[in-house]
């Protein structure tokens, strides 16, 4: 499978990335916390100009608790970085963001002395939906009171915190195959750039190594299927995905099964894991992983 992407316009965006992080005093970088690794890329490591960095992983609701856990961990023994699981669509988990950002940034934050940040992410991570949650108030006081929002580039949170409108926008690094179709699995990429059956077929077996239990209940499978295929075949079936002859219509059974996945039907799943813990069995990363809730 090619996946097709477009860096054409790619540079231009980093160069008004890197002139933004000057201007900034924190990063707010949202990942998809399903794969963290994969929905990142790596330039912003350099754009950064060691600004305190908060890696948003968001989509949690979707994710695997344990696997999240030990991002956080992964993540934070890194200085100046933060991980926070949140679901940018629940107010709640999103308020303990600017309480993060404000203790980042201890100089800021103050009359007079706003702290300033910027929102970056690839596509489809949630960065409209975070700004929107965070916003969402302070946009209507905003539309009340013109005076409050001194530059249309900005939005005044009205709690100390300025953000910078529009979010500021990165291609996934893609370093393998791998992280490719990890992306296309969540829908990161778009339909038109990837191959359903092979993307379907992909997501099968990933699902059989690591989640064997989560879709043999989903789909009430009783005989473990031998391969991804077979796997699939037997998702069709259950979902109708039969053409005349009584065949099942693999492309259609990858559509379905990968519309579930996405949509949380087969239970909470992460794609990756922190090399680390990525080679340790299952039952001995559970005890090992310390209770590393967020802040
Ligand atoms: N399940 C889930 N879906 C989310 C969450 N945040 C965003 N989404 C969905 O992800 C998709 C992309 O969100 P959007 O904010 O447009 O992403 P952007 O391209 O980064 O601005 C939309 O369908 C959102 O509804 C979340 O926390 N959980
Ligand atoms: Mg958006």
């Amino acid at each position: 499978m090619t996946i097709k992407w477009y860096p054409g316009h790619m540079s231009k965006a980093h160069e008004k990335m890197a002139e933004l992080v000057r201007r900034i005093d924190l990063i707010i970088e949202v990942l998809d916390a399903r794969l963290p690794l994969s929905s990142s890329n790596h330039l912003l490591a350099e754009l950064r100009r060691n600004k305190p960095w908060i890696k948003v992983m968001n989509k949690n609701d979707l994710a695997d608790p344990r696997v999240t856990k030990a991002w956080v961990r992964h993540f934070e023994q890194q200085s100046g970085i933060r991980a926070l699981p949140l679901s940018a669509k629940q107010h709640r988990e999103v308020l303990q963001l600017p309480t993060l950002c404000l203790r980042l940034a201890p100089h800021r934050g103050k009359p007079g002395r706003p702290l300033r940040a910027m929102v970056v992410g690839i596509p489809n991570v949630g960065k409209s939906t975070l700004i929107n949650t965070l916003a969402g108030k302070a946009m209507a006081r905003v539309g009340d009171k013109p005076a409050i929002t001194t530059c249309a580039q900005q939005i005044d949170l009205r709690n100390g915190i300025i953000l910078s409108d529009t979010p500021g926008v990165l291609w996934p690094t893609m370093s393998d195959q791998g992280a490719a179709y990890r992306l296309a699995t969540t829908g990161a990429i778009g339909a038109n750039a990837l191959d359903y059956t092979e993307v379907g077929l992909f997501a099968a077996e990933f699902m059989l190594l690591r989640y064997r239990e989560q879709v043999f209940t989903r789909y009430e499978i009783t005989t473990p299927p031998e391969s991804a295929i077979a796997l699939l075949e037997q998702i069709g079936r259950r979902l109708g995905c039969v053409v005349s002859g009584g065949q099942i219509d693999l492309h259609r059974a990858a559509e379905a099964f990968l519309r579930e996945l996405r949509a949380g039907k087969l239970g909470r799943v992460s794609l990756e894991e922190p090399e680390e813990t990525a080679v340790v069995p299952e039952s001995s990363v559970t005890e090992n992983v310390p209770e590393a809730e967020p802040q």
